[in-house]
């Protein structure tokens, strides 16, 4: 007679690792078609990478060289291998618990995607995907394991033919089983990383040396104030905004940008023809329209481009031309006023942000920016056609839901740190500190209110331009006796021009208001 404790372990092992790695390569297909970085290998390769201290990612890099990421995804691959196997062979009698724990697993790392900074609500089905396949291959797995339930034989069972345990699938479907989920993840994982990878992917020795390069960007106050946004906002944490479901994935090599419309010569570039003409460097920060008051549609980059001056200058535009509308390869439009894009702030059709090739996220392989304008009249990503036109003749995709068809960037600033309903101590030394952007006239002076008090000057951080944002912090002192203050920041721009009080939405040209953030105070 066979009991439970007869029974081997190794297939309830295998059943939770291989329902994980079914799970993760269903995550990882998924994430290619929604967003390749929400896929549950990513989420938590960068959440680790984000949690690790300093000196340990400087011991990494140092240490495993190009190989620190391989070698990062494959530890955090084998703990989570690890963790299945184990809620594998919790099922062997907790069988409701294993399953909970599993959806658990997985939950960690729906949850890593969606705590990205730029994560979006579509995330969610990378995790969901994982979670829906991991439980369904555990289940089936486990209905599959040779020997199981053979407790003391009952007359009922035991008509299988089956030598070892009559009434117990035989060990061959198990094995038959693992092998068709281990094929089919191996499958659905190599397509999801073949999706996932751009057709023909430049990499930064692809690209270009500018005209002039600009000088390295000043250190930011990043360093010396905690919580404070970097000056130079990393590509992969740099805000997304856009119409698009999945990110288009642009063949390089078959890309062409147009350049059409009421001008005296249509042209065509490829993608080595465009890398091929005068490049500009310009740091320009970026703002979307939808930015509520202390919202966090704000980056910063230095970006790579040809001036989109010298390509309608090629083609000739014709009197009367009063916007550009562009398109993207997926069809979105967006209407620029000609002048924006012709006069000196040298707007760019864009080929890299900070020393990289576009990522795809942000409009690989060109897309425009324009100096001074919110995202959605100036910043076209996948970048297909620039048509010259009029606004009585074509109007752009917001345009067309009512937004503003001319909208520069309103003058804001952020509080970053502390965080709002955080906790400071009376009498410690707090830096008050944020970011502040006014493109195309530059930050003058960034004041700070703590509650009706005076407005207090705020040291400002390094320059680079009037199309970049600064930095900017104040030490403060809370006293006690207070439970909470209110911390109120504005800037000034170098027109002297006051960030105003009055509150306006988003829609249709912008939100404007002063940010403020609420501390609690703690005696000492
Ligand atoms: N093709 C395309 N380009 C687009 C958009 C879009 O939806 N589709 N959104 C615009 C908006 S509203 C903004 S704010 C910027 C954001 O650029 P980012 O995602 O690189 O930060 O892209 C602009 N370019
Ligand atoms: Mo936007």
């Amino acid at each position: 007679m066979k009991t439970r404790q007869d029974q081997p372990a190794w297939p309830y092992a295998a059943a939770g690792a291989l329902a994980a790695v079914a799970g993760i390569a269903a995550g990882h297909l998924t994430a290619a078609l929604v967003n390749p970085d929400a896929s549950p290998v990513i989420a938590v390769g960068s959440a680790v990478i984000d949690a690790t201290p300093t000196p340990v990612k400087e011991w990494a890099v140092s240490t495993f060289g190009n190989a620190d990421k391989p070698i990062l995804l494959g530890s955090v691959g084998l703990v989570t291998l690890a963790a299945a196997a184990g809620i594998g062979l919790l099922a062997r009698r907790r069988r409701g618990l294993a399953l909970v724990l599993l959806v658990a697993l997985t939950g960690l790392a729906g949850g890593a995607a969606l705590l990205r900074p730029t994560a979006s609500s579509l995330d969610v089905l990378p995790g969901l995907a994982a979670a829906t396949v991991g439980l369904a291959t555990l289940t089936g797995l486990l209905a599959l394991v040779p020997g199981q339930g053979a407790g003391p034989l009952t007359p009922l069972e035991g008509t299988a033919s089956e030598a070892v345990t009559p009434g117990a699938p035989p060990r061959r479907s198990f094995l038959l089983g693992a092998a068709g989920v281990t094929a089919g993840a191996a499958v659905a994982g190599a397509l999801g990383q073949k999706l996932a990878a751009n057709p023909s992917v430049p990499t930064a020795a692809d690209l270009p040396a500018p005209q002039m390069r600009l000088g390295p960007l000043p250190s930011g106050l990043e360093s010396r104030v905690r919580g404070l946004s970097p000056f130079r906002t990393p590509n992969r944490s740099f805000y997304r905004v856009d119409t698009s479901l999945i990110i288009p994935r642009v063949d390089a090599s078959s890309w062409r940008l147009e350049v059409d419309g009421d001008v005296d010569s249509s042209f065509s570039l490829t993608y080595a023809e465009l890398l091929d003409l005068p490049m500009i460097e310009r740091d320009i920060t970026l703002t979307c329209v939808s930015n509520e008051v202390g919202g966090g549609y704000v980056s910063s980059a230095r970006w790579l481009g040809v001036r989109v001056r010298d390509l309608l200058e090629r083609a000739g535009i014709r009197p009367g031309v009063d916007q550009i509308l562009s398109t993207s390869t997926t069809g979105f439009t967006i209407s620029t006023p000609v002048q924006a894009l012709t006069d000196d702030r040298d707007a760019l059709v864009a080929v890299a942000m900070n020393g990289e090739p576009l990522p795809a996220r942000h409009g690989f392989p060109a897309r425009l920016v324009t100096p001074g304008l919110y995202g959605f009249v100036g910043c076209t990503k996948w970048l297909a056609q620039l048509t010259a036109t009029t606004y009585a003749k074509d109007t752009a995709y917001w345009t067309e839901r009512g937004w503003a068809t001319d909208a520069p960037v309103l003058t804001q600033s952020r509080i970053d740190t502390p965080k709002g309903l955080s906790t400071v101590r009376a009498g410690a030394s707090v830096p008050i500190g944020g970011v502040a952007w006014a493109q195309g006239r530059g930050i003058q002076a960034v004041e700070v209110r703590v509650d009706d008090g005076e407005w207090l000057p705020a040291t400002l951080g390094p320059e680079a331009g009037v199309d970049y944002w600064r930095q900017w912090y104040l030490m403060w002192t809370p006293q006690a006796g207070r439970e909470r203050h209110t911390l109120t920041v504005r800037a000034t721009d170098t027109d002297g021009q006051v960030q105003t009080e009055e509150l306006a939405t988003p829609f249709p040209r912008g939100a404007t208001g002063w940010h403020s953030v609420v501390v609690f105070v703690e005696a000492k």
